[in-house]
């Protein structure tokens, strides 16, 4: 039966490349990590997920700083900061959902641009990737659309997608 070997390789190359979407974002991209970039525009622009890495390129002088809300929203440590960087290139894991915030703590560096938030996105990411989590969930029953949708998810409703046609297929 041909077509279903077909559907099966489909399959398998669709859960690779779903287990493979793990991101290393250069913050910043060619600018790097300085003073007088918007990086809340930046962050704007992509989707971070479980398992994704932040790399801070930058000059010496300046420090990537993991901070609360609150210290981040002041540009002040207000007690013992979360994780403290002074070398380039510094690496942060997305190791789990949530928020999570950096300055730098030269003095009026935070407040001239030297800030980052990042929401990172829960499920999907972190699994070993050789098989979807039985418990997803998909945004809707309807198609996905593609381009506009989370990269986990749209990989998940994928792999949903070719299973129901093998179990369609199983049927009949
Ligand atoms: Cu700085």
């Amino acid at each position: 039966m041909a077509s279903l070997s077909a559907l099966i390789a489909l399959l398998v190359v669709v859960g690779c490349a779903a287990a493979a979407s793990a991101t290393t974002f250069t913050v910043g991209d060619a600018q790097g990590w300085k003073t007088n970039v918007d990086y809340s525009s930046w962050a704007n622009g992509q989707s971070f997920a479980v398992g994704d890495m932040l790399t801070f390129n930058f000059a010496g002088g300046h420090t990537v700083t993991e901070v609360t809300k609150s210290d981040y929203d002041n540009c002040a440590v207000s007690g013992n900061s979360i994780s403290d960087t002074t070398s380039s290139p510094a690496t942060i894991g997305l190791t789990a959902a949530g928020a999570r915030y950096f300055i730098c703590t030269v003095p009026s560096h935070c407040a001239n641009g030297m800030k980052l938030a990042v929401t990172v996105a829960g499920g999907g990411g972190s699994s070993s990737g050789t098989t979807p989590p039985t418990g997803t969930t998909t945004p809707s029953p309807s198609r996905p659309t593609g381009g506009a949708s989370t990269r986990g998810q749209a990989g998940a409703a994928a792999v949903a997608a070719a299973a129901g046609v093998l179990v369609k297929l199983a049927l009949f």
